[in-house]
């Protein structure tokens, strides 16, 4: 991530990969599933400053949206998130794996 976005902002894994968010920005980034489903800054430290990185495993398929607490928005009329935000889509696993 760099300041102010996830790059990229859209990524696919297969069930059961682990993305690594690694803060190449100049300022504190976290990254947070709109559903809940996952927050970077639980167990840890919090934010996560520049240089630090996060890695997280996705067990279950799905779409996540996420979003940065520090620099993003919410739109109160919509629910929808805009600013430093992104989409994680995991998929299934092929048949027989
Ligand atoms: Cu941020």
């Amino acid at each position: 991530m760099l300041d102010n976005r996830y790059v990229p902002a859209d990524v696919e894994l297969a069930v059961g990969g682990a993305l690594e968010f690694v803060n190449d920005g100049r300022v504190d980034h976290n990254v947070i599933d709109v559903d809940g489903a996952f927050d970077s800054r639980e167990g840890a430290v919090g934010d996560h400053k520049p240089g630090e990185s996060w890695s997280h495993t996705f067990t279950d398929a799905g779409v996540y949206s996420i979003y940065c607490s520090l620099h993003a928005t919410r739109n109160n009329a919509t629910g929808e998130w805009s600013g430093m935000v992104g989409t994680i889509t995991v998929t299934e696993a092929p048949p027989g794996q």
